[in-house]
């Protein structure tokens, strides 16, 4: 076993240099094998990659972006973060019972995020009992029974909560939502509620499907793509080379961020000599550095620009064929434009100037196709689904949807997130769903609508949620206003995580509290039938397989299939007909379901074991819009932007190059120029002389929201920063306790992580000489 880092870094030891222009070339390859080889042998490492993303290999459990197909990928199909993320799974370090008798779990909750998930791979089930510092081991029988009992020991089914995290595959997924559901609830809250929630509400209101209609090929054939709100080069760093074909073919790229991310900007491919000697490929041929929270603005003016040109040159400018044909609510929409959007307030929303818009108007009259990528940058803000519906008002007015080269594409997060809300994991799956599963099962599912992420806070805080239960994830560190939440999950009866490494919220407890350990993506899973795989679906609704190759942690880990329903059986017995057990022994027997009940999977066997599986039918490709209107939705959107008081900054919460959601690696974001501390904030050198405060200095982040409570963050070093006047940046999950539980998106309840509004107290004597 290697030995663990040390806890936290000396001060002294942040060292700041300026933000880089280009992103990925040798040094991420030269990073990606050092960190690999800090978590595991080189022998592990060198099976991890070559596997990694290839047909009938390992698929990045890092993000949902597509492999090109089979017989395009190359014999390194993977950026320096998958390689990351596969080994710190396939680490050989072990948590060990003997870990956790040394450690009181009230020592455990002091150590920070990254300590824990240091500390490796968990090897066997542990229970923390009422009144106990101190996890202990027991056994699989014990650990079931234990949950089991308190599920039944429930007033309602209600008083559950079953969470998922995007990483679970699709089999896992399907099977824990069958299970609340034949327990009796829809409490089946996901990490796509703090995610693109947004997207999916605004998506499937305009267009009648939650999910994107872009596919890899069409970055080949499109004449712009637009990037709003995403840093490519950290969180989805192949999606550089979708940018970089784009360019070669001849199209154009407008990046809209607040910060000026290195992957915007330049990009040097590490798998090809141009990219090692070369200057790299420039990605950005316009970069709008917008204020946080002024896209909405952004579109409404780009939208009126476009009005105006089609009234100057009438038949020109709009698709007139696709918006009369394809369409509603065009006449409304375009009145409601007309009569709203006022320059001033564009211009302070977004910190633009007025030629910079009617610049990118005229690269969209320019272009006959053009693609709008998004992510988080959207998703949190208040106003988050009307700004994309906006960006879809903006997509259909030149008939940018559903044809080769254009679309809208939300870039998912998790690996297989869109996948685990295709397999029902959602608190309000529509009806037909709920039917299929009533045919495919008989028995009747609840319909009544279940809590999502912040709802379910919610009642665990106000005590009608007592029993908790996380498929992957890390439930307390992804959730806002930390301090509530962690009091939330200490309120239950019972909380219980299946997970692979150890993270907070295996220290904040319930009465009782349970480790469920399970097999990674890298390991080989073995079951009575055979050989098993999984299948995941990636952002481009690709569905396809994942095996793992590795020898497991350890022998006492359970597969996540055979833990749900193993738990399934002990907790319903025969309360409905559903034969559990051949799930654990066979996945098979779980996708022939699946096959039965979710449109698109037919065949699902004999199509994913296919070369790079197969593609779901998404309907707006077909031209059909399955709204109630059976038409794509123009809608009126209320302008909308932060207000933030004088002598407070609004604060986004991002994650570092160096981060997998709540687990950071290390203490380093090599592309902003941040090394040795993720306490740090970013703010404009205006902005930190207006308020009497320099680079270097420490202060606190302190929240402000109606409720009055104070939510602080301590000492954070100040770094002047190239960011708009006004908004500063943070590291997630350090900063979550500012965030307040009620600060959440209209319509989507997704939680404001990019429009905090915060003050900075200097600390006393923190000044720099
Ligand atoms: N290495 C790595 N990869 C990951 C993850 C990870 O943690 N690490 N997480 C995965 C997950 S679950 C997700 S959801 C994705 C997240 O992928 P991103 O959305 O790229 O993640 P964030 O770090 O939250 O960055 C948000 C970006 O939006 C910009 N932004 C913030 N507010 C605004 C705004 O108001 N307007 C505009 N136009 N831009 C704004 C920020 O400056 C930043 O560049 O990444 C996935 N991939
Ligand atoms: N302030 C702020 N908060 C945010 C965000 C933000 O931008 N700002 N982003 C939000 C977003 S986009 C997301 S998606 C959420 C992420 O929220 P989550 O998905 O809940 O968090 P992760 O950090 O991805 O979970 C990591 C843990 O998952 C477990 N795990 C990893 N792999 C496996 C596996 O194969 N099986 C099992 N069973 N367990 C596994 C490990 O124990 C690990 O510790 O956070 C959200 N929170
Ligand atoms: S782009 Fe995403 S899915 Fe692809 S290798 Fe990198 S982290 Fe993995
Ligand atoms: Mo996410």
């Amino acid at each position: 076993m290697q030995k663990p880092p040390a806890e936290e870094p000396d001060d002294d030891r942040v060292r700041i240099t300026p933000p880089r222009t280009w992103a990925a070339g040798v040094p991420a390859v030269a990073k990606a094998l050092q960190y690999s080889l800090s978590q595991t042998s080189a022998r592990r490492t060198g099976l991890t990659l070559l596997n990694l993303n290839q047909d009938r290999g390992i698929d990045c459990p890092g993000c949902a972006w597509p492999e090109p197909e089979p017989r395009h990928r190359s014999r390194n199909e993977y950026c320096e973060n998958g390689a990351k993320h596969v080994n710190d799974d396939a680490t050989t370090r072990r948590v060990t019972r003997d870990f956790f008798r040394r450690h009181p779990v009230s020592e455990l909750a002091g150590k920070s995020d990254r300590w824990l998930n240091q500390q490796g791979r968990l090897t066997e089930p542990m229970v923390k009992r009422p009144g106990s510092d101190h996890y202990e081991p027991v056994n699989w029988h014990e650990a079931l029974g234990l949950l089991a009992d308190g599920l039944r020991g429930l007033d309602s089914p209600d008083e559950a909560v079953f969470y998922t995290s995007g990483r679970a595959a699709n089999e896992p997924a399907f099977v824990l939502q069958l299970f609340a559901r034949a327990f009796g609830t829809n409490n089946l809250p996901d990490c796509s509620n703090l995610c693109h929630e947004s997207s999916g509400t605004a998506l499937h209101e305009t267009l009648g499907v939650g999910k994107g209609d872009v596919s890899l090929l069409d970055f080949n054939h499109t004449d712009l793509v637009i990037t709003l709100g995403q840093n490519p080069g950290s969180n989805h760093p192949r999606m550089l080379s979708a940018l970089e074909s784009t360019k070669r073919a001849g199209g154009r790229i407008v990046a809209v961020n607040p910060l000026p991310e290195a992957g915007l900007m330049r990009f040097k491919n590490p798998q090809k000599p141009r990219g090692v000697i070369g200057r790299g490929t420039r990605i950005a041929d316009r970069f709008l550095q917008i204020r946080l929270g002024g896209d909405l603005a952004l579109f409404q003016a780009l939208n009126l620009l476009l009005l105006e040109a089609e009234e100057a040159a009438p038949g020109t400018v709009l698709d007139r064929a696709f918006v009369d044909g394809h369409t509603n609510g065009f006449e409304e929409f375009a009145e409601h434009i007309r009569r709203t959007v006022s320059w001033p307030d564009v211009l302070a929303a977004t910190g633009l100037s007025r030629e910079q818009i009617e610049q990118l108007r005229d690269e969209v009259l320019r272009s006959e196709r053009v693609i709008v990528c998004w992510a988080m940058g959207l998703t949190q803000h208040k106003h988050a689904v009307p700004t994309i519906r906006e960006v879809v008002n903006f997509l259909l007015l030149r008939g940018n949807i559903g044809r080769p080269g254009a679309g809208a594409c939300p870039v998912r997060g998790h690996s297989n997130v869109q996948g685990d809300r295709t397999m029902g994991i959602w608190e309000k799956m529509p009806q037909e769903f709920l039917d299929a599963l009533e045919r495919e099962f008989s028995f009747t599912p609840p319909t009544a609508h279940g809590w999502d992420t912040v709802d379910s806070i919610r009642a665990m805080r106000d005590g009608r949620a007592k029993v908790f239960l996380g498929l992957a994830g890390n439930f307390v560190r992804a959730t806002p206003d930390s301090r509530a939440t962690e009091e939330a999950l200490r309120r239950c009866r019972l909380t219980a995580h299946i997970s692979t490494k150890l993270n907070r919220s295996h220290t904040v407890c319930g009465e009782t509290a349970l480790i469920l350990p399970t097999l990674g993506r890298s390991d080989k899973d073995v079951q009575d039938s055979g050989e098993q795989f999984l299948t995941v679906e990636d952002s481009m609704s690709q569905v396809h397989g994942s095996y793992g190759r590795l020898e497991p942690a350890s022998r006492k880990l359970l597969s996540e299939v055979a833990i749900l329903s193993r738990l399934a059986r002990r907790t319903l017995g025969d309360k409905v007909p559903v034969r559990w057990e051949r799930f654990e022994a066979d996945y098979s027997t779980v996708r022939d379901h699946i096959a039965r009940v979710v449109p698109g999977f037919e065949n699902y066997n004999t199509r994913v074991a296919g070369p790079g599986g197969f593609g779901l039918p998404n309907p707006v490709n077909e031209g059909v819009f399955p709204t109630p209107g059976g038409k794509a939705l123009f809608t009126r959107n209320a302008f909308e932007a932060p207000r933030v008081p004088d002598g407070h900054l609004l604060l986004q919460t991002l994650r570092s190059h160096d981060q997998w959601n709540t687990v950071p690696y290390t203490d380093d974001d090599r592309y902003r120029g941040i090394h040795g501390s993720r306490r740090v904030v970013l703010v404009h050198p205006a902005d930190l002389r207006s308020l009497g405060l320099a680079d270097g200095g420490r202060v606190d982040l302190v929240g402000v929201w109606e409720d009055g409570v104070e939510r602080r963050a301590e000492d954070f070093r100040l770094v002047s920063y190239p960011t708009p006047r006004g908004c500063a940046a943070a590291y997630y999950p350090e900063t979550n306790v500012l965030v307040p539980l009620d600060s959440v998106a209209d319509g989507s309840n997704t939680p404001t992580s990019k429009g905090v509004v915060v003050r900075l107290e200097e600390r006393a004597g923190a000044r720099e000489p």
